[in-house]
């Protein structure tokens, strides 16, 4: 197994010591939270009792190959604990997430979660978020105004495509990736680009980390809000 895949492998693990018998669990999404999913799939075979709430469909397909019981964000309003990855997380655990796709339904079972657990290989760290372009969904009705609108905060929106046409979420909207390189105040950003019509949900996650596991060659780092 290559370096990175190792280290996504060890963070992943690892989150799975946080979940307990009876817990209703939020399933992230992408390739570090699939580790937790998988090691996840071997304890529930072992006899662990839990209830996955999946953040997409690939989560859910997967889940369900690996025996895991899933419920509905509806049937279970409140989430025990959720663990995801993100594209890049800060000192004051801030993310950039939605490189997946997934960010609508990942931060709506964040923000259902009494606590979020985040997955990371040490690439995933900066001082200062915005290496990785934001990936903001909007629907597609005026996608190329909500585009132009976008630009005049100081990013350069790209239209996310996959396979020649233009990607389409498990919610049928489309992603905007938007390179701002620097984002010094996350928290004002997001304010900035809610406020535009047509901007379904925005992958910057406030707040809402509690913990970061983060899989390094040393062995694993995690990080908490004190
Ligand atoms: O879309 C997301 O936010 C996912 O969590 C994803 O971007 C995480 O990245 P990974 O595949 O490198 O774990």
């Amino acid at each position: 197994m290559e370096l990175r895949e190792e280290l996504k492998r060890k963070a992943g693990e690892k989150a799975v010591e946080y979940i307990k018998d009876g817990m209703v669990v939020g399933l992230g999404t992408g390739s570090t939270v699939k580790y937790t999913i998988l090691k996840l799939g071997e304890l529930v075979k072992d006899g662990l009792n839990i209830i996955g709430i999946p953040t997409s469909i690939a989560t859910e397909k997967l889940a369900k190959e690996r025996g895991i019981k899933l419920g509905s964000i509806d049937d279970y309003q409140v989430i025990d604990l959720t663990i995801d990855g993100a594209d890049e997380v800060d000192k004051n655990l801030n993310l950039i997430k939605g490189g997946g796709g997934a960010l609508l339904r990942e931060k709506i079972i964040a923000h259902a979660s009494k606590y979020e657990i985040i997955v990371v290989d040490e690439s995933k760290v900066k001082d200062i978020l915005g290496d990785f372009p934001l990936p903001i969904e909007i629907v597609k009705f005026g996608y190329k105004r909500t585009m132009n609108v976008l630009s005049t905060l100081g990013c350069k929106p790209q239209l996310r495509v996959r396979n020649g046409k233009a990607y389409i979420t498990d919610n049928g909207n489309y992603i905007v990736d938007c390179k701002f390189d620097k984002i010094e105040n996350p928290a004002e950003l997001e304010r900035k680009i809610d406020e535009i019509p047509g901007v379904v949900e925005i992958g910057l996650f406030i707040n809402m980390a509690k913990e970061v596991i983060i899989g390094k060659k040393e062995g694993i780092e995690i990080m908490k809000i004190p």
